[in-house]
């Protein structure tokens, strides 16, 4: 969808846009359901990168710790443990720049994603920058998405992070694409950002070809030692018509309520399922900071109506549309 488009959506009455929302939802998907995702990082703290928001940057003096990447077995026992709970996806997160194939970290994820993947849950990682090789490599293994955000606009990116490109995130998902992963790809709202930065990220997450299999919507979580510690709060309207515009733009795609979710009401919640968000991160904790406790989502959405959704580990990546040019993966 083009800019114009989105910000004439951004543009209309609340009620306006929802009910739009809602009816694409309705159209897409089964109105009740609501997938259950448990995040694990598997190695934490200690990145090389600066991204401005994050704990887990070696720039900056946040109180996390840096850990070695975790051994398969307590790995399996957190996936056996998010199974049981009902999460049909298991994500697991790396503060990393990269990967690349050869190395011993590499293959030790690999060996945690072919144990995971016997679980019978999505399988998703999130570890940084990816070639072709390694993308191939860990689809074989039983990646069934990968996930690399945007995070925002184009235009904005290089406020947030210096020591990598908006460019190399395509250049990434392009990777993921090609070998056949699903891609979860999304952003933050919070980054000092203006509105036409968000629009403008909507604007390219749509453009994808094929459009990403879900979108995670973060809001910041202000991280105390980082440049983005004082930054304002989200306001929830500013979320839900986000999330609303993301359903009609990606009709297809599973719009995700992702950090940030701890300080949002239970109203502000039931609002942004609403407007067509159909999937959650779930346990009470993201990779470093808090997420609201799994009782209280379930006893959420049990008010709501809402039900958890069924597994489906075997979901094939998203097609591309063979008319149109494939996610674009810049110059080189
Ligand atoms: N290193 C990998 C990368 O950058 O893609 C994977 C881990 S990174 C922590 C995954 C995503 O978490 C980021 O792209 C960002 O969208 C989100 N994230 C990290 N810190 C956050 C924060 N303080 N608030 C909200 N979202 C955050
Ligand atoms: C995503 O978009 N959000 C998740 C997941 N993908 C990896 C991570 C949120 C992290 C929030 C900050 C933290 O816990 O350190
Ligand atoms: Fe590293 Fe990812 Fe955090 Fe950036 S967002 S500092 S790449 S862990």
């Amino acid at each position: 969808m083009n800019y114009a488009d989105i910000q004439r959506l951004y543009q209309l009455p609340l009620f306006e846009l929802l009910k739009q929302s809602r009816a694409v939802h309705e159209a897409h998907w089964p109105e009740r359901e609501v997938q259950l995702c448990t995040l694990l990082s598997i190695k934490t703290g200690g990145c090389s990168e600066d991204c401005g928001y994050c704990a887990q940057s070696a720039r900056y003096t946040t109180g996390v710790v840096a850990e070695k990447l975790m051994a398969k077995d307590a790995v399996m026992e957190k996936a056996r443990a998010a199974k049981a709970n009902g999460s049909t996806r298991f994500c697991m997160g790396a503060a990393w720049k990269g990967v690349r194939e050869g190395t011993e970290k590499f293959e030790q994820v690999l060996d945690i994603v072919r144990d995971v993947s016997t679980l019978g849950m999505e399988v998703c990682v999130t570890l940084g920058e990816l070639g072709s090789g390694e993308a191939v490599k860990l689809k074989q293994a039983g990646v069934t998405a990968y996930n690399h955000n945007i995070d925002t606009s184009p235009e904005h990116y290089p406020n947030v992070v210096t020591t990598h490109t908006f460019d190399d995130r395509l250049r990434t998902i392009r990777h993921a694409q090609d070998a056949g992963m699903s891609v979860c790809c999304g952003g933050i709202l919070g980054l000092g950002e203006g509105v036409e930065d968000r629009l403008r990220m909507l604007e390219v997450l749509s453009s994808f070809n094929p459009q990403p299999e879900s979108v995670p919507i973060n809001m910041l979580m202000p991280i105390k030692g980082t440049p983005m510690e004082e930054n304002a709060q989200v306001d929830v309207f500013d979320l839900v018509r986000l999330v609303a515009i993301a359903r009609i733009a990606m009709p297809r795609t599973k719009v995700r309520l992702s950090a940030g979710r701890y300080s949002l009401s239970r109203e502000g919640q039931a609002l942004c399922y609403y407007a067509g968000a159909n999937s959650i991160f779930y346990g009470e904790k993201l990779l470093t900071t808090v997420n609201p406790r799994a009782n209280e989502d379930l006893a959420l959405l049990r008010e709501l109506g809402l039900v958890p959704q069924s597994p489906n580990p075997a979901q094939a990546a998203p097609i591309a549309d063979g008319a149109k040019p494939l996610t674009p993966c810049c110059a080189s």
